[in-house]
């Protein structure tokens, strides 16, 4: 039915199934035909608040909604932890708007959230100025009241003011239409602790000391010149990146600055690292390879011995095996393996209890041989006001693996 979705410029099911089609915005609009103000929210002690999170107790407000009631799983087993420092992270990019930090108080206390930040997005040959949408959430005492459709068109009524028409995002759930299609992939790092919160089974004929030893990873890592990322690297990293993501059809447009904000540690404001982002530098000071991971954790919601699991997510990568003329898919997966297996190894250093990656990018050529096994979420992408032809998960526009 989609009672909102079909009222949205948004593809439908059974578009561009067959041919290509015309890729390119749905609805062209004028920002002054835009209401500047926005719709009353119609009941009595509830107000539209932009939020700042600059401030120490607005972000803690945040924090603590979705602490509450941001996703969770299907058997409400695990919700997602989002820390202060990953909020200041992920919400405070480059050229941030206070205005796109849109809440719902009710009296004083904050029960609804949607954001969005700013990107720069590449649709196969289209650069787009775009938002990306995310950490929507409605308290569970005011669920299914239809406030989700009310927060994004706030949300898209802000990124319009801005000149901003087309949008991304992601969901576990299928609405009209998806873009792409991925699945997650999990591969522990801390078996022993998954099996006792239930997230990983012991499979049938298996016992814990087999899966523990399966699992097991070396102390050190063993790629030649691999070093923490540090601020001078930003510049080839940025441009090994760019290189590296032409190669998708989807993409985000990174500059400089992006790349400083979403791969260098700053260690947080609050102390605590969310991202880990390594270079590989050879003996004539090149670099030629990077990887990232970011830290996530999870709540466990009910189980005595442990409060949360910690995730490392994978994040951006690079090689320069993967950028030969031709593609040599061969030496683009021994050297992916060799880097994912040290990204692993620093994954569990750093006391990480698994290491999650998307069936997207280049995952497909070392998922199986670094032990990941899929798991059962899958993840829509979503692309708000545009046509496009489908963009399969995890393929290379010109290799398809
Ligand atoms: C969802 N995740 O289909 P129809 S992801 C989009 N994304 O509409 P109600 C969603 N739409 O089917 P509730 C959605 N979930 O009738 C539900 N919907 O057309 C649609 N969960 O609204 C749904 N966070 O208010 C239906 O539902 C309508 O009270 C029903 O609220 C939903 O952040 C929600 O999973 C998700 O807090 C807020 O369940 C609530 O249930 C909740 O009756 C736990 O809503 C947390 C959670 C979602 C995480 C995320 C991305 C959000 C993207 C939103 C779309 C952005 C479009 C682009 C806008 C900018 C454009 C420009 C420029
Ligand atoms: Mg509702």
């Amino acid at each position: 039915s989609y009672k909102f979705w079909s009222t949205q410029p948004v593809m439908k099911f059974g578009e561009s199934q067959d041919k290509p089609i015309e890729e390119g915005p749905l609805k062209v609009q004028k920002i002054e035909d835009i209401p500047t103000e926005p719709a009353p929210l119609g009941v009595q002690g509830f107000d539209w608040v932009t939020m700042d999170l600059t401030q120490e107790s607005q972000l803690k407000e945040v924090y603590e909604l979705l602490n509450g009631h941001y996703v969770e799983d299907d058997e409400a087993m695990f919700r997602f932890k989002y820390s202060t420092s990953i909020l200041q992270w992920a919400l405070m990019p480059p050229g941030w708007k206070k205005e796109w930090h849109v809440g719902i108080r009710g009296g004083k206390s904050l029960c609804a959230f949607i954001s969005a930040v700013p990107v720069q997005m590449r649709i196969r040959g289209k650069s787009i100025k775009g938002s990306e949408v995310n950490f929507m959430v409605v308290h569970k005492k005011l669920r299914n009241k239809r406030l989700a459709p009310v927060l994004i068109k706030e949300i898209t009524r802000r990124c319009n003011l801005e000149g901003v028409w087309q949008a991304i995002h992601t969901a576990g759930i299928v609405l009209p239409k998806p873009a792409s299609t991925c699945r997650y992939y999990h591969r522990a790092l801390n078996w022993q602790k998954l099996w006792e919160v239930g997230f990983s089974p012991l499979p049938p004929n298996s016992k814990p000391a087999y899966q523990i030893r399966k699992y097991a990873v070396p102390d050190q890592t063993s790629t030649r010149g691999l070093r923490e990322m540090q601020l001078k690297d930003v510049g080839a990293v940025q441009s090994l990146l760019k290189r590296y993501l032409d190669k998708f059809e989807l993409t985000p447009e990174f500059t400089s600055e992006d790349v400083e904000h979403w791969l260098l540690n700053k260690n947080g404001k609050t102390g605590d690292q969310v991202i880990w982002s390594y270079v590989v530098e050879d003996a004539n000071k090149q670099i030629t390879d990077f990887f990232s991971f970011y830290c996530l954790e999870s709540s466990v919601i009910n189980n005595q011995k442990h409060q949360v699991v910690r995730a490392a997510y994978l994040f951006y990568y690079a090689t320069e095996a993967g950028l030969t003329a031709p593609f040599d898919p061969k030496a683009t997966k021994v050297r992916l393996n060799a880097l994912i297996a040290d990204a692993l190894i620093l994954a569990k250093r750093y006391k990480f209890d698994v290491f999650n990656a998307l069936s997207l990018m280049h995952n497909g050529l070392f998922l199986e041989q670094q032990k990941f096994g899929p798991g059962d979420g899958q993840l829509h992408y979503y692309v708000f006001n545009y046509r496009l032809n489908p963009i399969a998960g995890g393929v290379d526009k010109k290799n398809r693996l």
